[in-house]
């Protein structure tokens, strides 16, 4: 059960969401559609469908191998969930397992796509690496624990992929523990252990220890390549601080052994709690963001320079303190780029995600919000205070049939033990 302290009703939310037409940026021109094609289920025709799938890439993760799946499947499976109840993870009271998300794109070469889970309350820690079957159903699985130089705890807050940094062929990632201020990249072998590990939050400033200072990395988000130097970048999302500092975001351009070539930062007049990845909405070859602001509660697309400075920014939406968000490249299977929200305090407490197309000026298409009231709308499976939206991951088409997947954390699932915390992957329809 997870208490939480605002309640936001999903009427409100989505009610925010269809009024969100104010803009802070003039909109971009887009591709007309072509007079005579076939819509599409939003309404949008195979040409500009085509056109947007050219332009938008998963961010962060290396495209996997298409291949099918290994045992052919007859019908869709059902929503799959991994939790103490379905698998050995021996998560602890507090785990809140499933807090973040990230897809790895195919970590172990077997033609389906991985997935990263933290547990941000599992001791210290813990990223999880699991090795998918295309029917969702979990292959094996490794654990990564905080790093030793973890003192207080929250590692695995948030994870992103970041394609193959050095090279191996194995996905890495990046991982924070906003309580100690450390931002990990891990390099990661194809069997799901870390070869090397890097402190990235210290290229910032000195280290800090014991205490929550500046929250590096309540967010963290994989770009791609920002500055064209070939090499994947990340933006790290950074809560209040107790130093006098403004919340702030860095754009962090790395190296290929993970060290910090160089940094933009931005000030945010609020606080960066969650920050996704969309694609590259207006097709300058820099992916698009979105972060959320605690003070506003307002969520904005960001438009970089190749620099990591921000060159535009767009209101998006209001939601509630924590909203996890992040680019689906296709939405409904459609090409159309769009987001996925997590909506975890719904008046239940089972929690909700909603799914919306996005334009080329970062903003949603009117009419376009639908919400998810759990695993493919099966509100059923979850239990109040669930949590259902604490984080989302885009799978794209694991098993082969028509929808692509998305994974779903709820961090409040009481599978063997108070909040231990839950994912669950699923199709959007
Ligand atoms: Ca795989
Ligand atoms: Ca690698
Ligand atoms: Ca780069
Ligand atoms: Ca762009």
């Amino acid at each position: 059960m997870l208490c939480s302290s605002i309640a936001v009703s999903v009427s409100w939310l989505v009610g925010t969401l269809g009024s969100a037409q104010q803009s802070e940026s003039k909109p971009v021109s887009r591709e007309a559609p072509r007079a005579g094609a076939p819509a599409g289920p939003l309404g949008l025709t195979q040409a500009s469908v085509l056109h947007t799938l050219a332009r938008i890439m998963p961010p962060g993760v290396t495209p996997p191998r298409v291949l099918p799946p290994s045992v052919p499947l007859s019908r869709p499976p059902r929503p799959r969930k991994i939790s103490n109840a379905t698998m050995a993870l021996n998560l602890p009271q507090g785990a809140w397992f499933g807090h973040s998300v990230a897809a790895l794109g195919d970590l172990d070469g077997d033609g389906v796509r991985d997935l990263a889970v933290g547990a941000p309350g599992d001791g210290l820690g813990s990223v999880r690496v699991f090795f998918l079957n295309s029917d969702r159903s979990v292959r094996a699985h490794t654990r990564i624990d905080a790093p030793s130089s973890t003192f207080s705890g929250s590692y695995g807050h948030a994870v992103c992929a970041l394609g193959d940094l050095n090279g191996d062929g194995a996905t890495d990632i990046a991982a924070s523990n906003p309580v100690d201020c450390e931002v990990f990249v891990h390099f990661l072998r194809t069997d799901g252990t870390v070869l090397a590990s890097v402190r990235i939050s210290d290229a910032l400033e000195p280290p800090v220890f014991g205490g929550a200072l500046d929250s590096y990395g309540e967010g963290l988000a994989s770009l791609g390549d920002v500055d064209a130097d070939g090499v994947t970048d990340l933006v790290v999302a950074c809560g209040v601080g107790s130093d006098g500092e403004d919340p702030r975001f860095y754009v962090m351009r790395l190296r290929t052994d993970g060290s910090v070539k160089g940094y933009a930062r931005t000030s945010l007049g609020g606080t960066g709690l969650t920050c996704g990845a969309l694609g590259d909405l207006d097709g300058d070859g820099i992916r698009e963001f979105a972060m959320g602001n605690s003070i506003d509660r307002n969520i904005r697309t960001y438009f970089l320079r190749a620099n990591g400075t921000v060159r535009m920014t767009r209101f998006l939406a209001t939601a509630q303190y924590s909203t996890p968000i992040v680019g689906v490249p296709d939405l409904f299977g459609s090409g159309q780029p769009g987001w996925a929200l997590g909506i975890t305090a719904t008046a239940s407490g089972r929690g909700a995600y909603s799914l919306a197309a996005l334009d080329a000026a970062g903003g949603v298409i009117p009419g376009s919000v639908v919400l998810v009231p759990g695993p493919e709308g099966r509100s059923d499976l979850l239990h109040p205070g669930d949590a259902f939206g604490s984080s989302l991951a885009y799978l794209g088409n694991l098993d082969g049939f028509g929808a692509v997947e998305v994974a779903v954390g709820a961090i409040g699932t009481d599978d063997g033990a108070l909040s231990s915390g839950a994912v669950w992957i699923g199709a959007i329809r």
